[in-house]
């Protein structure tokens, strides 16, 4: 699974980072995107926003 990657298309855009962060504040729900839920507990954290930009910027890596 690749973290932030909310249209399964095995990259992380821009518009998929916002979503990320949009859920982490609480604008969006957790099931707009699921792939931003690292370890599915239904809250979006700063490590998961992190390894989403982090994906967005090098590629995104199987876990
Ligand atoms: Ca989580």
């Amino acid at each position: 699974m690749c973290i932030g990657d909310c249209s399964g298309d095995v990259s992380v855009t821009i518009d998929e980072t916002l979503e990320t962060v949009t859920i982490a504040l609480g604008n969006a729900s957790p099931s707009d995107c699921a792939a931003a839920d690292a370890d599915h507990d239904g809250r979006v954290t700063v490590d998961e926003i992190l390894t989403a930009v982090y994906n967005a910027l090098h590629g995104c890596a199987p876990l």
